[in-house]
């Protein structure tokens, strides 16, 4: 498939997608956002992919939803065009992906970092949510995914005082993985997505699955949420052959089945 404001790889079971728009410091318009999950779902299909590492440039991740795309926008209009429900398809990914920040990550840049499943960030990162600045509130989730994050101060500092998090902060406070150093800031993303990758497929689907219900519901549903995935994983050949391994203390050879 051919993009324009992405570009897309394959390093070993690991899918990339550079977000390519350096020019407006790659700031989401609705063909980069529809780009982007294209390749994210096309991955998401492919079985020789493991995991999938989403990054940008250097200096930015993404500076945000395109403000000039947006600027004349109506309520109708974007209602129209689907732009809540596209920012959405974040979540119909079953595969891992891990967010590579380095530069900025502002608005729709950090609403779509938090919405993956987890980041690694450049000493550089900052991560922000200015939308207040310009007279909105995010839309991609932030105020939610935010709240449950940060919890509800520091996630009330960062969308009404604009307040960025540099890359030492964002891991203080839980929001990025791992920090590395700038330079090599992807290979080290795509380093922790191949750990990802080689472990077993379907536990690793259903651990993520379990934990984003975590965020949904009461201790309650959630805990039978996880028995309705841990139970049915005894019927894998994986988990056999992950126990047969363990036992003869040899490697396990997943076989996504
Ligand atoms: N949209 C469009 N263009 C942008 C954006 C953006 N978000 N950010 C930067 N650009 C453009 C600039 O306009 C500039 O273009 P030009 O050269 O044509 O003037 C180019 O990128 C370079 O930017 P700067 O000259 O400003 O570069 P600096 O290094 O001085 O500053 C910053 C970098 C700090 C990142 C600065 O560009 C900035 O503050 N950008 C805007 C950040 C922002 O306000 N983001 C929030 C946007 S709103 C949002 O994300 C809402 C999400 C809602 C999603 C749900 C929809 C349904």
């Amino acid at each position: 498939m051919t993009y324009t404001t992405i570009l897309t790889e394959i390093r070993g079971r690991v899918g990339v997608v550079t977000l390519n728009r350096p020019q407006a410091m790659n700031a989401f318009n609705t063909l980069m956002l529809t780009e982007l999950f294209n390749a994210l779902e096309t991955f998401d299909k492919d079985e020789t992919i493991g995991a999938m590492v989403v990054t940008g440039n250097e200096k930015a991740f993404a500076a945000g939803a395109d403000i000039k795309e947006m600027a004349e926008s109506t309520p109708f209009g974007m209602i129209k065009q689907g732009r809540v429900e596209l920012w959405d398809r974040i979540r119909g990914i079953k595969k891992i992906v891990v967010a590579a920040v380095s530069g900025w990550a502002l608005g729709g840049g950090c609403e779509f970092a938090i919405s993956c499943d987890m980041i690694v960030a450049s000493e550089t990162a900052k991560f922000g949510q200015p939308e207040v600045t310009i007279g909105i509130i995010p839309g991609g989730g932030g105020t939610q995914r935010l709240a449950r994050l940060l919890g509800k101060n520091l996630a009330m500092e960062m969308i009404i005082n604009n307040r960025t998090l540099t890359a030492a902060e964002a891991l203080q406070f839980g929001l990025a993985n791992r920090v590395v150093p700038v330079d090599g800031y992807l290979d080290a993303a795509v380093a922790f997505a191949e750990e990802i990758a080689a472990r077993a497929p379907l536990a690793v689907r259903m651990a993520k699955d379990s934990i984003n219900t975590a965020f949904e519901t009461t201790l309650t549903e959630g805990l039978k949420a996880e028995k309705r995935n841990f139970y049915p994983l005894f019927s894998t050949e994986d988990q056999k052959e992950g126990m047969k391994a363990f036992i003869e203390k040899r490697k396990p050879n997943w076989k996504g089945k």
